[in-house]
C-alpha cells in the first residue's frame, strides 16, 4: 500500500475507528479513499456490496464497519448485534476474494477471548474457553470473521488481515448514555452533571472490572503500520492491539471526573452488569514488530473531552442537543 493514489475502500468511516482511519490515511497523503455512507451502501445486503465493488474496484480495503455498542446494547440488541455483523464481514470478505483486492485488514475486537482467560490475553487463547455472555452474539461474529480471512487466505490465497484492538476511545465516539461504552459514557455524565450542578453521578456495575483503552489515533497507526509493512503469512490469524496497560473501571471514573471538573460524588448502580472481570491484551507481538501506542490515556481523554465540548456547542447551535453523531 506504498502508491499513495492506491485505491482503498474504509468501510465504515462515519464510525468511531473508520473516521480515524480515514484522517490518518488523508494525512500520509492518499488521495484516492472511497467511502459510502449507510443510506448510499448497505453492508448487510450482498447484491448491493457485489454492485459497489464490481463498480469501484478497490486495491486496499479497510473492513471498519460493524454494528458496535456497549455492555447494554450489546445484551439488549443480540440478534441485530450478531445477524449485521456476520452479514457485513461475510459480503465485504467475499466480494474483496471476487474482485481480487490486493489487501484487507478486518477489525475485530478483544471481546473475542473467553470471559475467565489468563492474562494478558495472548492471541493463542482464542477459543480456549466460554464467552462473556453479555457480548457473545458480537464475539461469534467477529470470530466468524477471523475465520472467513483466515480460510480465504488459506484456500484462495488471499492476503486479508485481522487485528484486535482493546478497547477503543476518541472523536466521533457515540455518546448515547443507553448505547455508548463506558469511557464517552462517562465524559457525558460527567460533564453533564457539572453543567447542571448535581450532586452525584450513578455509574453502573461495582467499578472493580479492569479495562485497557486505546486512543482510536494510535490504533489507526497501528492499522496503516501493518497495511504497509506486512502480509497475512506475517501475522498468522490476527495480531492484539493495545497499550498493555489497564485501570479499574472506578481509577478511570475518579481520571475523567478530575479533567471534566466533577466534585460531587458517585454512586454505583450494582443492578447494572460489570461484564469482564478484567480485558487487557498481551501486545508482545505487534511491539515486536514495530509499533507501540503513543498516545496516554490521560492525554487521549483530554483531547477527547475537548472534542466532545466542541461538538456540543456545534449541536446546539444546530438545535440538537443530544443528537446522534455518525
Ligand atoms: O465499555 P463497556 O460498556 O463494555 O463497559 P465492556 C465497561 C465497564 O464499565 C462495565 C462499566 O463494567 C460497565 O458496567 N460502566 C460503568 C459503564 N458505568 C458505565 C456507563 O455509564 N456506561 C457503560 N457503557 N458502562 C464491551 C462489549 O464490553 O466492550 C463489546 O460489550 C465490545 O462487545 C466493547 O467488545 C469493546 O468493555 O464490558
Amino acid at each position: 500500500m506504498n502508491n499513495k493514489l492506491a485505491k482503498i475502500f474504509i468501510a465504515g468511516h462515519r464510525g468511531l475507528v473508520g473516521s480515524a482511519m480515514q484522517r490518518k490515511l488523508e494525512e500520509k497523503g492518499y488521495r484516492n479513499l472511497v467511502v459510502r455512507s449507510h443510506a448510499e451502501l448497505d453492508l448487510t445486503r450482498q447484491e448491493a456490496v457485489e454492485a459497489f465493488f464490481d463498480k469501484e474496484r478497490p486495491e486496499y480495503v479497510f473492513l471498519a464497519a460493524a454494528r458496535v455498542g456497549g455492555i447494554l446494547a450489546n445484551s439488549t440488541y443480540k440478534a441485530e448485534f450478531i445477524y449485521d455483523n456476520i452479514m457485513i464481514a461475510a459480503n465485504i470478505i467475499q466480494a474483496s476474494y471476487q474482485c481480487g483486492v490486493k489487501k484487507l485488514l478486518n477489525l475485530g475486537s478483544s471481546c473475542i477471548y473467553p470471559k475467565y482467560a489468563p492474562q494478558p490475553l495472548k492471541e493463542d487463547y482464542l477459543l480456549s474457553g466460554k464467552l462473556e455472555p453479555t457480548n457473545e452474539p458480537y464475539a461469534i461474529a467477529k470470530i466468524a470473521a477471523i475465520k472467513l480471512c483466515r480460510y480465504y487466505n488459506e484456500q484462495y490465497g488471499t492476503n486479508f488481515i485481522s487485528v484486535m484492538p482493546t478497547n477503543l476511545f476518541g472523536p466521533n465516539d457515540n455518546f448515547d448514555l443507553e448505547t455508548s461504552h463506558v469511557l464517552p459514557a462517562l465524559i457525558r455524565k460527567f460533564h453533564d452533571a457539572k453543567v447542571e450542578e448535581k450532586a452525584q453521578v450513578v455509574l453502573w456495575g461495582t467499578g472493580t472490572p479492569r479495562r485497557e483503552f486505546l486512543y482510536v489515533d494510535d490504533l489507526a497507526d497501528a492499522c496503516i503500520h501493518l497495511m504497509q509493512n506486512f502480509d497475512a503469512r506475517d501475522i498468522e490469524e490476527f495480531v492484539n492491539i493495545g497499550t498493555g496497560e489497564d485501570i479499574t473501571i472506578k481509577e478511570l471514573a475518579e481520571l475523567i471526573a478530575s479533567i471534566v471538573g466533577f466534585k460531587g460524588d458517585i454512586v454505583w448502580d450494582r443492578d447494572k452488569p460489570d461484564g469482564t472481570p478484567q480485558k487487557l491484551l498481551d501486545v508482545s507481538r505487534i511491539n515486536k514488530m514495530g509499533w507501540k501506542a503513543k498516545t496516554g490515556l490521560k492525554q487521549g481523554i483530554i483531547q477527547t473531552y475537548q472534542w466532545y465540548k466542541e461538538s456540543q456547542e456545534g449541536s446546539k447551535a444546530h438545535g440538537d442537543r443530544h443528537g446522534k453523531r455518525d
